[in-house]
């Protein structure tokens, strides 16, 4: 694919906003050798019920369901043949960020393969001290990680660069947006600033069709040990927060993976004491999912009847149009309106039809904005 059409199917994929084809959120765990990848992926998908995993021939790939007590209380009020999460699947993405991966296309290419799909990363930072790797020094092997994404990155858009301005040279005007945005990242790029902080634009949003490392939204995951003081993790957690506090859609948060790893097999009043003993109210799994949610700015709606009751994730902002394209392109194709309800009304109503009476349920058309916790029927003809 050209530019252009990278362009277009970006365009096109953003229009749609996420989720986008597939309904799962992907999150892909990246780290320096040894900063405990592995740990925090059995952390967030193993144990508890509802997740399964899977080996893939590059990276392990673990399916979340994502637990919301507003989809158990509309499958309990329903009682449909299916209910069906949101799912988030995670990738533990091994071995090969950390390298040197200059020059060595293929391993380059193969490890762009399993971070293109990714919606965002999650970065994992040791703050364990390690008979291997020694003291724990989390700001620096945050901040050795980040630089070599951004070099990967510049390494890509010297390439591509060098192609582009000798096809302009020979006549290619169509090239001229291209060289003047990845000209723009280089600089950027030059600076040791992720591409991250370049996205602020219309146009710039056109680079992600290349899908760099350091335009990706991130989730810096400090992985501590339980001899770490909670003060000692705050202090950790202010000091990362302060390094990237300029830059757009990163955010900071942290867990004990290794001890909640450990939560992998026992029953839910068990891992609810093991918790307990930690200090914690809950599992990283959910924080850590609500965390990405915000990061990437999605909100939850629910479709709810006797056949299934779902909840779907949308790009906060969207509208009914766009909310009725994700559950099905002939109901946006065919729309005609949304009948929308509040969860919270249509609890406190208790049925459908005394939510009517109540003139709760809302007849909304193509722009409505939907919020999060919206229950929604589509009417649409095809
Ligand atoms: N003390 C402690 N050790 C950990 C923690 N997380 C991982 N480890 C250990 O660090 C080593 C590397 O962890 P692993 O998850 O394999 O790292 P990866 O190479 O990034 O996948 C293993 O021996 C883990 O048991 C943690 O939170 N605390
Ligand atoms: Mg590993």
């Amino acid at each position: 694919m050209d530019f252009v059409g990278i362009l277009d199917e970006y365009l096109r994929i953003s229009r749609l906003k996420i989720p986008h084809g597939e309904m799962k959120l992907k999150l892909g765990i990246i780290g320096l050798p040894g900063s405990g990848k592995s740990t925090v992926f059995r952390a967030l998908t193993g144990g508890l019920e509802g997740s399964e995993s899977r080996k893939h021939r590059d990276a392990d790939l673990g399916v979340v369901r994502v637990s919301d007590p507003r989809l158990d209380f509309l499958a309990d009020f329903h009682k449909p043949r299916k209910v069906t999460p949101v799912t988030v699947e995670y990738s533990d993405i091994q071995g090969v960020v950390g390298e040197d991966l200059r020059g060595k296309t293929s391993t380059l290419d193969k490890f762009m393969s399993l971070i293109r799909p990714l919606d965002a990363l999650v970065h994992c930072v040791r703050f364990f001290d390690s008979p291997a790797l020694g003291e724990a020094n989390p700001l620096e092997d945050f901040r050795a990680l980040e630089d070599e994404m951004i070099l990967s990155d510049m390494a890509i858009v010297e390439r591509r660069l060098e192609r582009v301005r000798k096809d302009l040279q020979k006549g290619k005007r169509e090239l001229a947006l291209e060289n003047e945005l990845l000209t723009k990242a280089l600089d950027l790029l030059e600076q040791g600033k992720p591409l991250r902080c370049l996205e602020q634009t219309v146009d710039t949003d056109k680079l992600r069709g290349f899908s760099f490392l350091s335009s990706k939204p991130e989730l810096v995951l400090v992985n501590a040990e339980e001899d770490k003081s909670r003060e000692h993790i705050q202090s950790v957690l202010n000091e990362l927060k302060t390094l990237v506090n300029d830059q757009p859609r990163i955010s900071v948060d942290w867990l004990f993976a290794d001890s909640e790893a450990e939560i992998t097999g026992l029953s839910v009043e068990e891992a609810r004491e093991f918790l307990e003993d930690l200090s914690l109210d809950e599992g990283a799994k959910d924080r850590i999912v609500r965390t990405s949610f915000l990061l990437l700015e999605l909100i939850v709606f629910f479709t709810a009847g006797e056949p299934e009751v779902r909840a779907w994730p949308l790009t906060c902002g969207s509208s009914a149009l766009e909310a009725a394209g994700t559950v099905h392109t002939d109901m946006a194709k065919g729309f005609i309106r949304a009948e929308v309800i509040s969860f919270d009304d249509f609890r406190d109503a208790g049925s459908m039809a005394a939510a009517h009476k109540a003139g709760r349920i809302r007849l909304e058309g193509r722009d409505y904005t939907v919020r999060d916790g919206d229950i929604i029927l589509f009417r649409f003809n095809v």
